[in-house]
């Protein structure tokens, strides 16, 4: 299956000063949800995902908590972080930690040949920086405090007080690189998208890149600068970095040329950080850039992003439990068009699991498998003559199959979901028309009910097939009790861009009892 165009995927690596809530499970299931479609498709895919966990944030996080960053940071992974991986049924090909001894050579590998390439060089600094950021904040990010921070100046997404920080430290000459990223969004304009975010930087490059900061001496938890190890790289040099160092940047006999570039998928929040230092980095070093930086928007709550410091973050768990995984990763990717900000509820969660899982795709599921137990002895029968009306489903099928592959490929999550939708409902619709239950009492039309049971049959076998991204575990469910594991194989050994072909399920395979793809939610009893 590895032999198609190289597809390398990645998450942001997220900090462990706290556990992840379902801001973070989104990314990491979007992410997730394109990778198994491209592994599937038959393109040569990698996704990584990860933990960032240098720099003073954790630092005073485990500080606070009576022990070693470096101790609190594998808690935090093997505890948290990893754990949720499992909740949300992600399948990455790899995890990297900042703490990795690959990383942090690599790190200091790459921090070397900037500094002996003339574009690292010390000075003296003397900022406002936003320890929850991590950042030295623009103007543009600063805001007067309010209640207990009236009088103070805070930052716009925390709403924390800023620190006045004085350094010596040493720069990256990212100022020489900015006629250069204006170039590349003009000759690449999917380098960055939506096109909100592409504007956006784009708006922020035109007025004039400083030099960066790049190191820190106040304290040391960190990778060491090469050269004066009284320095520690800034936490997002370090960070951005894993998406090569992970790779095998500047190691013998990696994968690094087979896999870089790659597509990251990050949240608006740090966005300039992909997009507008970190090509500057790679162009400083003479690597390739990104194929692409997608920011997609924030799970808001009350209006604002859900946070962990604000308190308003939800654990995934508390949605899985109930819903399960498949629904937690249906649910966040059909409800919100990917690039833009959206509300979760219960409400429209529950709603959505209603209608569309379990009223549409599960039922639809369910009574076709019924109905070739009940009139075919649950062998699948062979289709007769197809009508007008049996080809308009084969022609749905092969459309969206082909819609869904262009809207994955230009990561419109939402709209290959919307595709994918129209077989569920037009096969309803079709079932419904065609009463597979009327014509069972006239054997004079068992043609006609085995060409509309076959056609519906095949059509679930598309279902699942197109869905098995976004639903792993139905769809392996589906799978089994359509029989196709015995005739066609594994289900994620189907060719994705395949899946519109008609006629793949063969006639005499056998079904068997399909239990609820998406069972009633009992209200939990107080
Ligand atoms: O920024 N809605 O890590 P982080 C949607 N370590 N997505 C959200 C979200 C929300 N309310 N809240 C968080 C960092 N996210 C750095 C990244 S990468 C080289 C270093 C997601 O733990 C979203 O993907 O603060 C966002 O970009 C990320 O979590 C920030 O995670």
């Amino acid at each position: 299956m590895a032999s198609g165009n190289s597809f390398y995927i990645t998450t942001p690596i997220f900090y462990v000063n706290d556990a992840p809530h379902i801001g973070h499970a989104y990314t990491e299931v979007a992410a997730d949800v394109v990778a198994r479609w491209h592994r599937q498709a038959g393109d040569d895919t990698w996704s990584l995902t990860g933990t960032d966990e240098h720099g003073e944030k954790i630092l005073r996080t485990a500080t606070a908590n009576g022990t070693t960053p470096k101790q609190w940071a594998d808690k935090l992974v093997t505890e948290a972080w990893k754990p949720l991986l499992e909740t949300i049924d992600i399948k990455n090909d790899d995890f990297i930690r900042t703490t990795d001894e690959r990383h942090e050579s690599s790190v200091q590998l790459f921090l070397q040949r900037l500094y002996d390439d003339g574009y690292i060089y010390s000075g003296e600094y003397e900022a406002l920086y936003c320890v929850g950021c991590e950042e030295f904040k623009p103007q543009s990010e600063i805001v007067n405090g309010t209640g207990p921070f009236e009088g103070q100046k805070v930052c716009a997404i925390h709403s924390k007080p800023l620190e006045l920080l004085k350094e010596k430290n040493y720069f990256f000459r990212m100022s020489d690189f900015t006629e250069r990223l204006l170039a590349l969004y003009e000759e690449r304009p999917d380098f960055v998208q939506p096109e909100s975010a592409r504007n956006e930087v784009i708006q922020f490059v035109r007025q004039g890149l400083s030099d960066l900061s790049i190191s820190r001496s106040s304290f040391d938890w960190g990778v060491k600068v090469p050269w004066d190890d009284s320095h520690v790289v800034y936490v997002w040099f370090d960070a951005l970095l894993n998406y090569i160092t992970a790779v095998g940047y500047g190691q013998e006999g990696t994968d690094f040329d087979r896999r870089w570039p790659a597509t990251h998928i990050v949240g608006k929040d740090i966005l300039r950080f992909h997009a507008v230092i970190w090509p500057a980095m790679l162009m400083a070093a003479g690597l390739d850039v990104p194929k692409q930086v997608f920011g997609h928007g924030w799970l808001l709550v009350g209006g604002e992003k859900m946070s962990k410091s604000k308190l308003t973050g939800i654990a995934p768990t508390e949605i899985t439990d109930t819903f399960g995984s498949d629904a937690f990763r249906y649910y966040f990717l059909r409800a919100i068009a990917f690039g833009q900000d959206g509300s979760f509820s219960w409400e429209d969660l529950s709603a959505r699991y209603q209608a569309e899982l379990a009223n549409g795709f599960g039922n639809l599921a369910s009574r076709v498998v019924a109905m070739v137990t009940k009139y075919f002895d649950g062998v699948v029968p062979a289709p007769g003559e197809y009508t007008d009306v049996d080809l308009a489903i084969q022609a749905v099928v092969r459309k969206a199959t082909d819609d869904a592959d262009t809207a994955i490929n230009a990561l419109a999550i939402h709209d290959a979901l919307a595709s994918i939708w129209t077989i569920v409902d037009e096969l309803n619709g079709y079932i419904t028309d065609s009463e597979p239950w009327a014509l069972a009492k006239d054997p004079a039309n068992a043609a006609r009910l085995g060409t509309v049971l076959y056609t519906a049959v095949d059509g679930l076998r598309a279902l699942a097939v197109l869905l098995s991204p976004v639903l792993p575990k139905a769809t392996q469910k589906l799978w089994e009790s359509l029989g196709a594991a015995e005739s066609l194989g594994a289900l994620t050994d189907q060719p994705l861009r395949d899946a519109g072909r008609f006629e793949q399920l063969p006639a005499g395979s056998t079904v068997s009892a399909l239990q609820a793809l998406f069972p009633r939610i009992e209200p939990a009893v107080a």
